[in-house]
């Protein structure tokens, strides 16, 4: 009697313990190079809650944890277009807004737009948002093409005989068709939008096989590093991982001088967004890790690291004046209008662009 008394003892105080230790912990899945270097150690301190964090490079591949039903994380970071989507496939808990007081300083234009695609902004919070262009370096692509040649045109990439020129000190593209694909379009003067199965495996597929030859790789994230040391010229990538390579280069002060730019034809602009999966097991800390990147001084920290704009216009004035007065990173009005956003797809444009991707990226 009495041992099994200690034992039932013992069990209930294992789960106490289980539950207090459940309570203290988050699991984060974001993209690599998207925080500041104290972000996660601050939530800690204040909070005593402590945080596993992970990272991804692709939509596609946080999308597929997300679709199996079973992440294991509290927060994921999806683009709009993507979170749109998932969001009908029901992956994600309901927002308690009443466990976001710092909810009220995103701004409101942006949470108007962002209700297109998340009716009542109902599932998430944008975190950082920017645009996908090009980062060249600066030397070598003027060694190549002359000082004269214009650099502020997807010709560098999507011109078959200005990329045989580059492609020597290297060529780099996104892993991400979703992106290039509208890239691809709006530079053929067709609706970045379109989904248009015969454009996609007509114009668009010899648009990229045409230059295919002269890609050195696709990756989403190796090309920071590889700008900033110089092992390749051009890459199509994100504005502030571009200008976190310009960053480095600098800091390295190895003769490498990286630019990011917004093309002349337009490029691509997007909103990743911070969202609960419905499997979470730490919602509230969930909660309190938004709301805690919802405050102006802690997201200036990460604008001000990742050289990304936030969603929380009154962190303006905490971000380095570099920063926010580079149109690169915060378009004027006139940058603006050369911007798209990229569609929602549906599974059968999302399974012919994956189709394509593949064969483009094998060579076939
Ligand atoms: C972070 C890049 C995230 C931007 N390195 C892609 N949406």
């Amino acid at each position: 009697m009495k041992t099994i008394k200690t034992l039932v003892l013992a069990s209930t105080c294992a789960m106490a313990s289980a539950g207090a230790l459940a309570e203290k912990t988050l699991n984060v899945y974001n993209w690599s190079d998207y925080i500041a270097e104290d972000t996660l150690a601050n939530f800690e301190a204040e909070t005593g809650i402590k945080v596993t964090y992970d990272v991804f490079d692709s939509n596609d591949v946080l999308e597929a944890k997300l679709l199996s039903g079973k992440t294991g994380y509290d927060v994921v970071v999806p683009s709009s277009t993507f979170l749109a989507r998932q969001i009908q496939a029901g992956v994600f808990l309901e927002l308690d807004k009443s466990k976001l007081p710092n909810h009220k300083n995103l701004d409101p234009a942006m949470m108007a737009k962002l209700a297109t695609l998340d009716p009542d902004n109902a599932h998430a919070v944008p975190y950082l948002w920017g645009t996908t262009g090009i980062g060249i370096n600066v030397g070598k692509v003027a060694e190549r093409l002359g000082e004269d040649m214009p650099t502020d045109t997807w010709d560098l990439v999507f011109k078959p005989e200005i990329a045989a020129k580059l492609a020597d000190c290297g060529i780099t593209m996104l892993d991400a068709w979703d992106e290039l694909v509208p890239t691809a379009l709006n530079y053929l003067g067709e609706d970045p939008k379109s989904t248009d199965t015969k454009l996609l495996d007509g114009k668009v597929k010899d648009l990229l096989n045409g230059v295919r030859p002269h890609i050195k790789y696709f990756h989403s994230s190796q090309y920071i590093n590889d700008l900033a040391n110089g092992d390749v010229c051009v890459s199509v990538g994100w504005s502030g991982d571009i200008l976190q390579a310009v960053d480095r280069a600098a800091e390295a002060e190895n003769g490498v001088e990286v630019a990011y730019i917004i093309p002349k034809e337009g490029a691509g602009l997007w909103f990743d967004m911070l969202a609960i999966p419905k499997d979470a097991s730490n919602s509230d800390n969930a909660h309190a890790f938004l709301d805690f990147l919802m405050r102006k001084d802690v997201i200036a920290g990460v604008s001000n690291y990742v050289w990304y704009p936030n969603a929380i216009p009154s962190s303006k004035e905490m971000i380095d004046e570099e920063i926010t007065s580079d149109p690169a990173i915060y378009p004027t009005p006139d940058v603006e209008k050369n911007l798209f956003t990229f569609p929602v797809y549906g599974p059968k444009f999302d399974r012919a662009g994956s189709r394509m991707w593949t064969a483009l990226k094998s060579g076939k």
